[in-house]
């Protein structure tokens, strides 16, 4: 197995996100990807490779263009008003009112997000370019022949939609990946979003399309974030329906449950014959995570990955979530080892 890496993730660094009604340090921080890295290596998992550079071609071909200049211009933007905190955006557009671009930073913000615990920062848009670039550079792997790869960056992008950031996710780096390999000869891409929260970003960018399948295990939107995404109710639109599996399941699911579901999915996808899988993969179903309310232990991460290489199909892992920092590492080494024994 081949593993991507930069340290260009430690340039999105948040100082905190709105959380229980407090402004509380971020849970997605740089030591996950420290922590990720170090298990990778002690695991003896293969080489560690730095990215290639694409450019913005590969982003702005799942992107709206005006969000990826907006994302590129954000903190220029508001720091020429004078601040030196995250920037972080305050309300929305919602029920009756009007979904039109704003002049100033700070409509801009809310326009383009749907949440208050994602901070852009000075380096945000450095890491997250990076983040795309680690994700096509496995693409390409996968192109050129190699079976598994993993994309080792931060932050994560599976909330990431065509025009909006949230949920920690800016660039939907998973998606960024499957439509690089459908431009580059594939003609079927499966993405299955193992992640704890539902990945409403790639769903709502493939659900009109027949050439990605969308296929999600997680925390039923009855009663998690991103609340408004993810019910078993939706299956695609128009030339998609058909094409995205929701498995969501209630809080303190266990191994039973979250494995029966993840039968459910593997059946999808080999009816689908893919010709590559690209996995959003997050740990934070562990039962250790701080922000979540799954119950897997570090063992079942390698039955995961496992049952995962049993589908036969090249994989790209892109990583997600997992927010339980000292564990983090041993989680996401787990299903690699899985997959790759
Ligand atoms: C928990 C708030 C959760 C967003 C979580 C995003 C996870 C990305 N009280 N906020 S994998
Ligand atoms: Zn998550």
């Amino acid at each position: 197995m081949l593993t991507i890496y930069s340290d260009d993730h430690r340039l999105h660094h948040g100082k905190g996100e709105l959380n229980d009604g407090e402004l509380q340090p971020c849970y997605e921080c740089p030591e996950r990807a420290d922590q990720v890295l170090a298990a990778v290596r002690q695991a003896r998992l293969g080489d560690i490779v730095a990215p290639d550079e694409f450019g913005l071609e590969p982003i702005k071909a799942v992107h709206d263009p005006r969000y990826v200049d907006f994302l590129q211009q954000a903190w220029e933007l508001w720091a020429a008003e004078g601040r030196t905190s995250d920037a972080l955006p305050l309300n929305w557009a919602v029920r009756g009112m009007r979904q039109l671009e704003p002049d100033y930073i700070d409509g801009k913000l809310s326009y383009y997000s749907f949440d208050a615990g994602t901070p852009i920062t000075a380096g945000t848009w450095a890491a997250v370019t990076t983040g795309a670039n680690i994700a096509v550079t496995g693409a390409a792997r996968l192109l050129a022949g190699d079976e598994f790869i993993f994309a080792l960056s931060r932050p994560p992008g599976h909330h990431a939609a065509r025009d909006y950031f949230g949920g920690y996710c800016f660039l939907n780096n998973a998606a960024i990946a499957a439509q690089y390999l459908l431009d580059n000869g594939a003609s079927r891409v499966a993405i299955l979003d193992v992640d704890y929260h539902h990945g409403n970003g790639t769903q709502s960018i493939f659900y009109e399309r027949n050439d990605v399948l969308f296929v999600s295990i997680h925390a039923d939107p009855r009663q998690e974030f991103p609340y408004f995404l993810g019910h078993a109710d939706e299956h695609g639109k128009g030339p998609g329906d058909g094409y995205n599996l929701n498995l969501p399941l209630p809080w303190q699911s266990g191994a039973d449950r979250w494995f029966a579901a993840l039968e459910t999915g593997h059946a999808r996808v080999r009816e689908f014959a893919p010709d590559y899988v690209v996995v959003s993969l997050g740990v934070d179903t562990y039962i250790g995570d701080p922000i979540s309310q799954f119950c897997l232990e570090s063992d079942d991460y390698l039955a995961m990955g496992s049952r995962i290489a049993d589908l036969g199909v090249p994989l790209l892992f892109v990583l997600e979530g997992g927010y339980a920092v000292a564990d983090v590492g041993t989680n996401v080494s787990n299903v690699l080892l899985g997959a790759t024994r």
